[in-house]
């Protein structure tokens, strides 16, 4: 009974992780150590990996190699010349901008061919937590306290975030009172939010020691 409780306050605390944290644009440096080279196979590098619209991949090589984006036709028959765009300075950052399937050779005669070609699906950005409140059942009425600054900190990690808030947790069962009610009802959604997530770190420093010991 007690685990299951924590359990449904973790799952609650991975949720709101997922909400609250901003989800930062990552970069991946082709091919690890190994850089941008022949003989390397990239479609097992990226296969396991998600690549998002505002990730960067970093291509590190010698000279002699270039890093050209292609058409999916160009890519699949390793043609050069008609490159969407190209550089040759040893160290390309490429900026993924759009979502679907982007695809990159070098255009050093046989490079391609020799293994030279990445070819990477891009899916939308991660939506990161909003700053707007989401559709609550009484939004208009709600009148921002100051001291709810939590609102306006969306990046606040969790741990810098429990302290301030412990008011919302224990404000909430006194409903009657109409003008604190009022207060602690406002920014709904960020207040649920940080509120398991404070529930969930309790649970998971004081009460998941209790239960397994
Ligand atoms: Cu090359």
């Amino acid at each position: 009974m007690e685990s299951s409780i924590v359990v449904a306050l973790h799952l609650s605390l991975f949720l709101a992780m997922n909400l609250v944290l901003p989800t930062l644009a990552k970069v991946y440096t082709v091919g690890e150590s190994t850089g941008w080279a022949i003989g390397a196979d990239y479609s097992t590098w990226a296969s396991d990996k998600t690549f998002h619209v505002g990730d960067k991949l970093v291509f590190n090589y010698g000279a002699g190699h270039t890093v050209d984006e292609v058409s999916e036709k160009d890519y699949k028959s390793c043609t050069t010349g008609n490159s969407l765009t190209t550089d040759s300075s040893g160290a390309t950052t490429i900026t993924l901008k759009t979502p679907g399937t982007h695809y990159f050779i070098c255009a050093a005669p046989a490079h391609c061919i020799g293994g030279m070609q990445l070819a990477v699906t891009v899916k939308a950005a991660k939506k990161a937590a909003s700053p707007t409140p989401a559709p609550a059942p009484a939004p208009s009425k709600a009148k921002k306290s100051p001291s709810d600054a939590t609102k306006g900190t969306p990046k606040a990690s969790p741990t810098t975030a429990t302290a301030p808030t412990i008011s919302t947790t224990t404000t909430k069962p006194t409903k009657s009172d109409n003008s604190k009610a009022d207060s602690s009802m406002g920014p709904s959604l960020f207040s649920l939010v940080f509120a398991m997530l404070i529930v969930s770190w309790i649970s998971y420093y004081v009460m998941l020691p209790m239960v397994s010991v």
